[in-house]
């Protein structure tokens, strides 16, 4: 299979003019202690690789993938498997994601679904056996076929929520089969058109009670995998549960779950619910519960999931900023949950999505890491909370004041005087050491 370069995509530094080297990803360069392979855990999403093909509302596929004849068959599926490994020892990357339904058909009942899923987990299995590549999460696709179509976890019928755990129960047996460091749960269907026919609480109700049995099932099959939960605010329902990073530990706090789920946080969401991603990012570490990330981007003016690959040296950046004030990941990884454009049909071009991507990283890296050696941001950000370090701010972060303290305070003291906020200071020195 002559499909990909023969060789591994190898480092030729900055100069380099060939589009299938790496420019700045070196795997094994150590940045602010540790590789780039361990900073990054780079993951591939096996659904936009391998099983996207480039349609949308208005057309159909434009993608060559020689590979495929086309079918639904078990020996087609495995096929693909083996192009989707030799993909991964190309880039260079160590993990991957999937549903249950990208990597094995949906036949016409469970039993032969599962069958069927099983035998490309063989295949699978031996793959990763042979390669040393690993599943970073896995998860079942609860929203392409129509019995989902309204909702899953959360749909009005209780055949459909019945047959959606069956699924998930069989994912996860499979992720923990495959030795996977995770699962995720993304409700794409699981929210509503309209609340005119919509129980929200009860949906609610119910899906937390879905999540709560996963949990127990974890345990009882020994899955020590971290469970994600991943934001979106819609699309493809008009509103989404799941819809922020608030949200979601929101649910999560108010269903007793908190303590079982970290957020896989996905840059496209981010901005879909009108947040930045470094926003989501923040609001996820602050509660602790910043598991991983699905690395893409969006186009501002267009509005939807675009799932570009990350090519933002800005947003690399301030990803990566995220990443190491949290010392790095644990389970998770910086998963390319990223689809190359319509126009970019040839299989070649998934090689060089992929390099891009990791290149944006690897100088999003070096970036985020000039600026924390650099010191002044972090330095004015101390300093900005300096007055609650002593004096009354301390005494308000202890918990010692009352109204009536503060009262006696203010009274006393003159009109205070907040210091300037030096934004363009700020983002002038990042800008210094981009
Ligand atoms: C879709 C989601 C999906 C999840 C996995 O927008 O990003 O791909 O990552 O179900
Ligand atoms: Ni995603
Ligand atoms: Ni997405």
């Amino acid at each position: 299979m002559s499909t990909f370069p023969s060789e591994a995509v190898k480092y030729e530094g900055p100069e380099s003019k060939n589009p299938l080297a790496f420019k700045h990803y070196k795997a094994d360069e150590v940045v602010a202690g540790k590789t780039m392979k361990d900073w990054f855990r780079f993951g591939c999403a096996y659904w936009h690789t391998m099983r996207g093909n480039g349609s949308d509302p208005f057309g159909v596929g434009t993608a060559d993938h020689p590979w495929d004849d086309g079918t639904d068959s078990i020996s087609n599926a495995q096929n693909r498997a083996r192009v989707f490994f030799d993909f991964l020892e190309k880039v260079g990357i160590d993990y991957y994601c999937f549903h249950d339904r990208d990597v094995a058909p949906e036949c016409a009942t469970l039993a032969e679904s599962n069958k069927a899923l099983d035998q490309v987990v063989d295949t699978l299995e031996e793959l990763q056996k042979s390669s040393g590549k690993k599943l970073l999460w896995g998860t079942a696709c609860l929203f392409v076929h129509p019995r989902y179509q309204q909702g899953a976890a959360t749909s009005p019928n209780a055949d459909v929520y019945a047959y959606a755990a069956a699924q998930v129960k069989k994912a996860m047996e499979v992720t923990h089969r495959l030795g996977g460091e995770g699962y995720t749960f993304w409700g794409g269907r699981e929210g509503y058109a309209t609340l005119l026919n919509t129980d929200m609480k009860r949906e609610l109700d119910h899906l937390a009670r879905f999540l709560h049995m996963a949990v127990d099932y974890k345990k009882e099959i020994g899955f020590e995998g971290q469970f994600y939960i991943e934001p979106k605010p819609q699309e493809p329902m008009t509103h989404q549960y799941d819809s922020d990073s608030a949200a979601c530990l929101n649910f999560l706090r108010e269903y007793d779950l908190l303590d079982h789920f970290k957020l896989n946080i996905e840059t496209n969401h981010a901005t879909l619910a009108g947040h930045t991603m470094e926003h989501e990012l923040a609001t996820a570490h602050a509660a602790n519960a910043l598991g991983s990330i699905d690395a893409n981007m969006g186009t501002a003016n267009v509005g939807w999931d675009t799932d570009q690959f990350p090519t933002d040296l800005y947003l690399t950046t301030q990803t990566m900023l995220a990443i190491m004030k949290m010392g790095g990941f644990t389970t998770g990884g910086l998963n390319f949950d990223a689809k190359r454009r319509r126009e970019s049909w040839e299989a070649i071009d998934l090689v060089h999505a992929h390099i891009a991507g990791m290149d944006a990283f690897a100088r999003g890296l070096k970036i985020a890491d000039k600026v924390r050696q650099d010191g002044r941001v972090d330095a004015f950000i101390k300093e900005r909370y300096a007055t609650f370090d002593s004096g009354i701010g301390a005494d308000i972060e202890s918990g010692k004041t009352s109204l009536a303290d503060l009262e006696k305070y203010a009274l006393s003291n003159q009109e205070p005087m907040v210091a300037s906020g030096r934004q363009e200071v700020i983002e002038s020195i990042i800008n210094d050491c981009i």
